[in-house]
């Protein structure tokens, strides 16, 4: 008998997977966490039942939401990512030479512990000398810890669940006050294919915190909607004006996604995606 896992995604969307085996399943203090191996896509982490990332797209998301950031700013050495318990953007992140300390800030211990097992393709450098791992709610986090990182990632959940306040007014600011004086933030952004509403609000959110909004997009086959974005937000620092070529050139070689030409074409965005971005002519511009 064949079997299958779906993803419902926000009781909007179904997308399934031939499974070829069950490798975990458990309910931690915070949610359902399992991993599977699919036909498709390999072993895959679904949270509550959505998909995290898979072993054949993963690098696609975590070189996105990591090297843009990280090589818009001229020296990031304190780096905070925040959920990102599989450890994918952590391993992208150690990539950059200038890193002295990547704190890992995952609400969820039993994540971290699951991935370490099953999925050590992209958890295995959380126990790199770099790594600081603390588990507890980064919204509380990052609250405590005013004008100490260079770069900070936000690589939730959906704004559904243990997410939800990741995508909060309230958040945003303590992330701004949580900056050094030339920071980055860089957040996943949601589908604007399968939630146009989400990425609109966590737009007009960031726009309201953040003096430079720029979202950027690639695809990501295993999210629902496929086209993916996230934001690029910063004190003033401009993506394109900054990027730091030599590490680039050097990146580029370990990555199977990132290099110097995507770079440049990411912050091009098509006219459905400017329209939910800059609803008013006047919106942020690259
Ligand atoms: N719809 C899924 C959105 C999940 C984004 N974060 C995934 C974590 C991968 N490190």
């Amino acid at each position: 008998m064949d079997l299958w896992v779906r993803e419902r995604f926000q009781d909007r969307t179904e997308l399934g997977y031939k499974v070829s085996s069950v490798l975990h399943h458990s309910v931690s203090d915070f949610q359902e966490v399992d991993v599977v191996d699919t036909v498709a896509l390999g072993r895959m982490l679904f949270l509550d039942g959505m998909v995290m990332t898979s072993e054949r797209d993963e690098f696609i998301y975590h070189e996105m939401i990591a090297h843009i950031p990280m090589l818009a700013h001229p020296n990031p050495k304190n780096v905070l990512v925040i959920g990102g318990g599989d450890g994918g953007t952590i391993r992208e992140v150690l990539k950059h030479p200038s890193v002295a300390r990547a704190v890992l800030c995952e609400i969820d211990g039993e994540v971290i512990e699951v991935c370490k097992k099953y999925l050590p393709s992209i958890a295995g450098k959380l126990d790199d000398p770099k790594v600081e791992i603390e588990v507890r709610d980064g919204a509380a986090y990052i609250a405590e810890h005013p004008n100490t990182f260079d770069v900070i990632l936000i690589d939730s959940t959906d704004p559904i669940g243990p997410g939800e306040k990741l995508f909060t007014q309230e958040f945003y600011t303590h992330v701004l006050a949580a900056l050094t004086e030339n920071g980055i933030m860089a957040c996943q952004s949601e589908s604007p294919v399968a939630v146009p509403d989400e990425c609109i609000r966590i737009n007009r959110l960031l726009k309201s915190v953040f003096p430079y909004v720029q979202p950027y997009t690639a695809c990501i086959p295993s999210y629902p909607g496929g086209q993916w974005t996230w934001s690029f937000c910063s004190k003033g620092l401009k993506p394109l004006e900054n990027i730091n070529a030599p590490v680039a050139s050097e990146l580029e070689k370990t990555c199977r996604f990132y290099n110097q030409e995507i770079h440049k074409t990411v912050f091009v965005l098509p006219n459905y995606v400017k329209a939910i971005f800059n609803p008013e002519p006047a919106g942020v511009a690259g």
